[in-house]
């Protein structure tokens, strides 16, 4: 089922791209929650981190390592940065292709329930 990732992926639906390579695609996220708030989102399809295979570490670690790439080319690797994975309804997911947080830029509050 292709989701709103998809279509920005594919260049179907506009957004304000920061990274690609192969197999990674980073945007800003359109309701920023921090002053820099970009989606990393693997160009693969997983609908949730359940549905990545356990022989399949380096579809998550691409992701980390994108965003950490992205914040320390901004300059953000000092001060420090938050990346955040939503699972689910009870985790906050609402877009269903796997996608990891990027939020910088501020000191950010801790975070609960
Ligand atoms: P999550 O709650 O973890 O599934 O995060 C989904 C995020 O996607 C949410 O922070 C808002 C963002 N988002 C939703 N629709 C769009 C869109 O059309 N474009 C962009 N750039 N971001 C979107």
């Amino acid at each position: 089922m292709p989701t709103l990732f998809h279509k920005i992926i594919r260049r179907e639906i506009p957004a304000d791209i920061v990274f690609e390579d192969e197999h990674v695609i980073g945007f800003r996220d359109i309701s920023p929650q921090a002053p820099v708030h970009v989606l990393f989102v693997p160009k693969e399809t997983f609908a949730t981190l359940n549905e990545v295979p356990a022989d399949r570490p380096e579809v998550v670690g691409r992701l980390a390592l994108a965003a950490a790439a992205y914040a320390k080319a901004q300059g953000f690797d000092e001060d420090g940065y938050r990346i955040v994975m939503n699972c689910n309804g009870d985790g906050g997911q609402t877009v269903f292709q796997i996608h990891l947080h990027l939020l910088a830029g501020a000191a950010l509050g801790r975070f609960g329930a």
